[in-house]
C-alpha cells in the first residue's frame, strides 16, 4: 500500500446503506461529526438500509472534492482528555455542490424516498435579520431567488422542493440543527415567508401546514476545524490518506421535538432524546455553553489565547463564566435547570487540551451569535430587574474584538463585516439596530454597562482585570 491510498469503499470494509432517506444542508464538519454518526449507528443497530444520507454543501466545492473520490466515508477522530478513538462513518452516500446543481437539491427534496431533511447551514445560512428572526425579505439573493431563478438560498431551495414535492403528497420533516432559539418555528416562519412573498402561493402553505413538520432540535458537539496534522496523524496510523477527516470530542448531545411527519432512523437507540418541548434545552444550551464559548473566544483573543481551551485555563477568564452564569444567566433560567452546574460541565469539556478549538474560530459570525447567546438573555434579566453587568462585559469583548481588529487592518469573518468596520467606538456598534434592536442600543442602560466595560478592556492593564470580579 502506498502512502497516498485514499480511504474508499475499495481500501475499507464499511457497511453501507443502500438508499437515502435523509437530504443535508450544509456538510460541515459539525454535520460529519453529529447527525451523520448517530445515524450510522442507529442503522448500524437496527439493519434498516434506506438511512443514508445525500448531503449538498452551499457554496464552497471543497468538503465534496474531499468526499466524493472516499466514496462519501470519513473518519471520526474523537479527541479525550486521556484517549484517542477512531471510526470510519458510512451513511454520507452522495455529496453535491448545490450553487454548482442548483436543481439536484430541489429533485432530492421533491423525492418521496426523502423523509427528513436535516439543516446546518450556521446562524447566517438563513438570512434571517438577527434582532427580529425574521428573514431578510430585502436580501440580494433572495430577492433573486423569489424573482423566479433556480434557487440558492436555504429558503429559496426548501420552498422549490416543497412545490415539487406537492403533487405526490408525501410528507415531509424538516429538521434544523443549528444553534438559533426555537430553531424549528424560526425554519417554519421563513418558509412561510418565502411562500408569501412568492405571491404565487397555488396552496402551498396549506399544504406545508398539513403536510412538513418542522422540531426543534438542540444539538451539540465541539467540532474544531480540522488541521493537516490531524490528517497526517491519521495517515501515519492507518495507512489511508482521508482528506474528509473528522476531529471531535467524545462528548454529544441531540435532544429532539417528538414531532415527525414521516419515519424517522431508531435515533433513540443511539442515546437521542426525544422530548415534547425542546425549548428548555436550547435556551440552556444557548445561554450557557455557547455564551461561554463567545465569552472566552473574545477575552481570550484580547488576552493573547489562540485556543479555548488556553483561554478557560486563564483563571481570571474562568471566574469571569463562572461568575456570567451564577449571577446573570441562572436567575432567567426556567425552574428545574441547573445552569450552574451544566456551566462547570461545560467549562470542563473546553478544558481538553486535545482539541485545540481556536479562539478565532469562535469568534467569527458575532454579529448572529450575540442574540441567541447573550441578548436574549439580557432582555429576560432586564425585565425580571436582574443584573447584566456580565452580560455587559460579554458584548463589550465583543466590541473590543471589533474595533482592535479594524484597527489591526483585519477583515471580520462576519456576514456584517463591511458595517462592522465602520464603526470607531462601541456606541457605533451598538447602534446597529439589525444586531441589538431598538431597545439595547448605546442610549440604553445596558448600552451604557457596554461602552464602560469596552473602555475598561482598551486602556486597562492585564493586572488590572482582577477588579472586574470585585
Ligand atoms: C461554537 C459552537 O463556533 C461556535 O460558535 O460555540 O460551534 C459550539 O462548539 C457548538 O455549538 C457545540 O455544540
Amino acid at each position: 500500500m502506498t502512502a497516498s491510498t485514499r480511504l474508499s469503499d475499495a481500501t475499507a470494509t464499511v457497511a453501507r446503506p443502500t438508499s437515502s432517506g435523509i437530504v443535508h444542508l450544509g456538510v460541515g464538519a459539525f454535520h460529519r461529526a453529529h447527525q451523520a454518526a448517530f445515524t450510522y449507528e442507529a442503522a448500524l443497530l437496527t439493519g434498516e438500509t434506506n438511512w443514508g444520507i445525500t448531503g449538498f454543501t452551499q457554496r464552497s466545492n471543497t468538503v465534496v472534492e474531499q468526499l466524493a473520490p472516499q466514496d462519501g466515508l470519513f473518519t471520526l477522530v474523537q479527541k479525550g482528555t486521556e484517549q484517542t478513538t477512531a471510526t470510519v462513518v458510512g451513511s454520507m452516500l452522495d455529496v453535491r455542490n448545490a450553487a454548482a446543481d442548483p436543481d439536484a437539491v430541489v429533485a432530492a427534496i421533491a423525492d418521496p424516498a426523502t423523509h427528513i431533511v436535516t439543516l446546518t447551514v450556521t446562524e447566517k445560512g438563513y438570512r434571517l435579520d438577527p434582532a427580529s428572526g425574521r428573514l431578510r425579505l430585502d436580501d440580494p439573493e433572495i430577492v433573486a431567488d423569489l424573482s423566479g431563478r433556480p434557487p440558492r438560498t436555504v429558503a429559496g431551495q426548501l420552498v422549490a422542493g416543497l412545490a415539487r414535492r406537492m403533487p405526490g403528497d408525501s410528507p415531509l420533516t424538516v429538521l434544523c440543527c443549528d444553534n438559533l432559539p426555537s430553531n424549528g418555528r424560526i425554519l417554519s416562519e421563513l418558509v412561510h415567508a418565502f411562500v408569501a412573498a412568492g405571491g404565487c402561493d397555488d396552496g402551498l402553505a396549506e399544504w406545508i401546514t398539513r403536510r412538513v413538520t418542522f422540531p426543534s432540535s438542540m444539538v451539540d458537539r465541539i467540532v474544531p476545524a480540522t488541521t493537516d496534522d490531524d490528517r497526517a496523524d491519521n495517515e501515519r496510523r492507518t495507512g489511508l490518506r482521508d482528506d474528509a477527516l473528522v476531529v471531535c470530542e467524545p462528548f454529544r448531545q441531540w435532544v429532539i421535538e417528538d414531532d415527525f411527519a414521516g419515519p424517522r432512523p431508531a435515533w433513540e437507540r443511539v442515546g437521542v432524546q426525544f422530548v415534547e418541548d425542546v425549548e428548555p434545552w436550547e435556551t440552556m444550551k444557548l445561554r450557557v455553553l455557547n455564551a461561554t464559548h463567545s465569552v472566552l473566544a473574545y477575552l481570550g483573543i484580547l488576552r493573547g489565547h489562540s485556543t479555548i481551551a488556553e483561554a478557560v485555563g486563564d483563571s481570571v477568564l474562568d471566574e469571569i463564566c463562572r461568575t456570567m452564569v451564577l449571577r446573570d444567566v441562572a436567575p432567567t433560567m426556567a425552574g428545574g435547570m441547573d445552569a450552574v452546574g451544566y456551566g462547570d460541565e461545560v467549562r470542563s469539556r473546553f478544558a481538553n487540551p486535545a482539541l485545540k478549538h481556536t479562539t478565532r474560530q469562535v469568534a467569527m459570525d458575532g454579529s448572529q451569535k450575540l442574540g441567541p447567546r447573550l441578548l436574549g438573555t439580557v432582555r429576560d434579566a432586564t425585565s425580571a430587574g436582574g443584573s447584566t453587568d456580565i452580560l455587559a462585559l460579554a458584548v463589550g469583548a465583543w466590541c473590543a474584538f471589533v474595533l482592535e481588529e479594524a484597527e489591526a487592518g483585519r477583515v471580520l469573518d462576519d456576514p456584517l463585516s463591511t458595517q462592522l468596520a465602520r464603526a470607531g467606538s462601541a456606541s457605533d456598534l451598538l447602534d446597529i439596530d439589525s444586531i441589538f434592536g431598538p431597545d439595547l442600543g448605546p442610549t440604553s442602560a445596558f448600552g451604557a454597562q457596554v461602552v464602560a466595560w469596552t473602555d475598561f478592556l482598551r486602556t486597562d492593564s492585564l493586572s488590572e482585570w482582577k477588579r472586574v470580579l470585585i
